[in-house]
């Protein structure tokens, strides 16, 4: 039977054996959620970059860029990290390729490039991350992006909520991190949104006015997609 892990942070990343293993990479708060929402809203692709530098450099490629430090839009770019930045229709987004780079969603993403798959997650796609995981019957690990090296309560709560609904088909219980990961989600459902309010991040984002970011990065199942991250593009 196929297991599912959690990873809590990218820093600890290097104690885990990626290779095949599919890794679901998760920011709710907000980088997943919003490349989620970028692609159900007609993005054609997104490219993740590490850097503010390379994420700029691309508009030269008729890009849009979309950048987040310390969740504030940085300078000089095309949206933030926001998913009503691709939903407001400010910036037309159908049909264009986005560059992105945030503080820790991306980041999470090149840490898991060992893995025999990168896809990304959130709570708006869940069900159908869960199908595609059910479908190829491998090993999942759950790198949650947390902040700054630090734990995250949201992007454990993805872990929980995915752990919960592949069982029993995948095996949930033979790592400590799965189950705390799934006792916290029992605790937060089914009002997650409540339960998040304490969170540090959702504290940091309430001082920058985006609480509806995080009222709308906790609703499940609101696109059918799985984005996959295949030779440099997420699609
Ligand atoms: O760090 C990240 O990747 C972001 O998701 C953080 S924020 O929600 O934009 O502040």
């Amino acid at each position: 039977m196929p297991t599912l892990d959690i990873c809590f942070s990218p820093d600890l990343l290097p104690l885990y054996d990626l290779r095949g293993r599919i890794a679901v990479v998760v920011d709710i708060l907000r980088a997943t959620s919003s490349i989620v929402t970028a692609l159900a809203q007609g993005v054609t692709h997104l490219v993740p970059v590490e850097t503010l530098a390379e994420c700029r450099a691309l508009a030269a490629d008729n890009y849009l860029t979309a950048a987040e430090r310390d969740g504030v839009q940085a300078e000089g770019v095309d949206l933030g990290n926001s998913p009503f930045g691709y939903l407001n229709g400010i910036v037309p987004v159908q049909g264009r390729n986005v560059a992105i780079t945030t503080t820790n969603g991306t980041r999470a993403m090149h840490l898991s490039r060992a893995a025999n798959e990168v896809v990304v997650g959130a709570f708006l796609n869940l069900g159908a991350v869960a199908d595609f995981l059910r479908q190829q019957g491998r090993d999942v690990i759950v790198v949650c992006a947390g902040w700054k090296g630090h734990f995250c309560l949201e992007d454990t709560l993805f872990g929980g909520a995915l752990a919960a609904r592949l069982a029993p088909d995948f095996d949930v219980t033979s790592s400590d991190a799965t189950l705390a990961a799934l006792d916290l989600w029992e605790k937060a459902s089914p009002d997650v949104a409540a339960y998040l309010l304490k969170s540090a991040h959702v504290r940091r984002l309430n001082r920058l006015e985006a609480h509806k970011d995080m009222e709308f990065c906790v609703r499940q199942d609101e696109y059918n997609l799985v984005p996959v991250w295949r030779e440099g593009k997420i699609v």
